[in-house]
């Protein structure tokens, strides 16, 4: 057995604050190892990235994702009680609801949803001397989804909303007021999710059969039991908050059309080339750093020994950068999709494995064809000009971004 490399320092927790996306590839281009040990939050961690990695890191029989997420992730991103922290037949259980409000045709409609919201924003937008893409979209994706998902929003609360979804995914990798906001949009979109649930189910809110609504109202567990409310207000959570959270890969689909236009050609003359695009947006821009799970048990893996309830991070974006993967991972470069061969645990910007069995992300196929869309409507459906402003992306700053948020200006729709 060889010893897992251990990073010098005591508590890495700061310098994770510091490196951010980067922290794990730094450290095992330092050790020259895909795998190191750590201490973060002062408990020890085990980190790797890779292919090989993310198979181990699937394997349902060796890690278990109860009590892996930080409470204060918890707390503002993920919620309690939710389909992040099961494991085995209760996590497949709960995640087939998820999966089944995943049929085409269904997909389809919040797609169109999204167009018609696209519309109606760029119409709006036309008013502004400038907008905030950032904004605008996650304000345009949030009416989408709880359109689509049955939950009555009025226009007045529109702006209230979203801004709560949007602290969640904000602030849950920050400390201070950014991390407060974030509790207290957990907070009040919570309390007004259980309200809906409640008002469907003594029968006084009506929602269609096919909605995630209704789904989380009235799925029965095997012993024929509801879901416990408040559980399923965070579920239902699970299905919005992160639809809002697309905004931000539109926001970095729009950087990238601004940096490489010759992108914008090829967008608008080969219709496959949104798809490559897309991917390349998701694999290169920084998002969801890295997933967390503990070993259920002690065991071998390659050279190295893995005691039982460690704690391990598979790191998403070091993947997805990883040089034994990608050539010129730091390239943006939407050909390498042309010939892919599609693999489920060395792209994994939305986690790896099986969408019905792992933790993999329930909505990854919504946001392709979300992000597909709206690709397509800012290439072809408007114009705009993009004002001076400052682009850089701080890649230690998690959740990252444009720092300007891309603001753009002379919106004009097209006929
Ligand atoms: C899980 C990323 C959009 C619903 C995940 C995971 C990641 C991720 C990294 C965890 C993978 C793991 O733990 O192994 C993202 C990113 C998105 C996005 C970057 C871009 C906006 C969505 C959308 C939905 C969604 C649109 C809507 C349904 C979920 C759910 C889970 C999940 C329910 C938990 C799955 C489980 O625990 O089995 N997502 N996601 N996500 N995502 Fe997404
Ligand atoms: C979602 O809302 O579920 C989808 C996207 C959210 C991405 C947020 C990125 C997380 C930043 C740091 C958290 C540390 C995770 C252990």
């Amino acid at each position: 057995m060889g010893a897992i490399p251990r990073d010098r320092a005591i508590d890495s927790t700061l310098a994770l604050a510091t490196e951010g996306y980067c922290f794990i590839s730094n450290r095992c281009d330092r050790y020259q190892s895909e795998i190191f040990q750590t201490r973060l939050l002062f408990e020890k961690t085990i980190c790797f990235r890779g292919e090989a990695a993310a198979k181990v890191f699937y394997d349902t029989e060796k890690f278990s994702r109860q009590n892996a997420a930080p409470k204060r992730v918890q707390k503002t991103l993920l919620g309690e009680g939710g389909v992040q922290g099961l494991d085995g037949e209760t996590h497949r259980q709960r995640k087939q609801i998820f999966m089944s409000l995943m049929t085409p045709e269904h997909m389809a409609a919040l797609t169109e949803l999204t167009r018609q919201q696209w519309q109606a924003a760029a119409t709006d937008w036309q008013k502004e001397d400038q907008v905030v893409l950032l904004y605008g979209a996650q304000t345009l994706l949030c009416q989408a989804v709880c359109a689509w998902a049955g939950v009555p929003l009025a226009a007045a609360a529109v702006n209230q909303r979203t801004q709560d979804l949007a602290a969640m995914i904000d602030g849950s990798g920050g400390v201070g007021p950014r991390h407060w906001r974030a509790r207290l949009g957990r907070q009040r979109s919570e309390q007004w999710l259980e309200s809906i649930l409640a008002k469907i189910r003594t029968h006084t809110l009506d929602v269609p059969e096919n909605s995630a609504a209704y789904a989380f109202a009235w799925h029965r567990n095997a012993a024929g039991e509801l879901l416990d409310q408040k559980v399923a207000a965070v579920d239902l959570l699970n299905v919005l908050r992160p639809t809002v959270a697309i905004a931000r890969y539109i926001t970095f689909a729009a950087l990238a059309l601004h940096k490489y236009p010759q992108c914008q050609q090829a967008l608008r003359q080969e219709p496959d080339y949104a798809k490559l695009f897309t991917q390349e947006v998701r694999r290169f821009y920084p998002f969801f750093p890295f997933a967390s799970a503990r070993t259920r048990q002690a065991f071998d893996w390659q050279d190295y020994h893995f005691p039982q309830g460690v704690k391990v991070l598979l790191d998403l974006y070091g993947t997805n950068h990883d040089p034994h993967l990608w050539s010129e991972p730091e390239a943006f470069q939407p050909d390498r999709f042309r010939q892919w061969p599609e693999n489920s645990f060395s792209f994994i910007p939305q986690g790896g494995g099986d969408h019905y069995i792992n933790h993999r992300c329930a909505g990854e196929w919504i946001t392709i064809r979300i992000l597909e869309m709206s690709l397509d409507f800012l290439v072809n459906s408007v114009t705009y000009a993009v004002p001076n402003q400052n682009l850089s992306i701080n890649l230690s700053r998690m959740p990252a971004l444009p720092k300007s948020g891309f603001v753009i200006s002379r919106v004009q729709p097209l006929d």
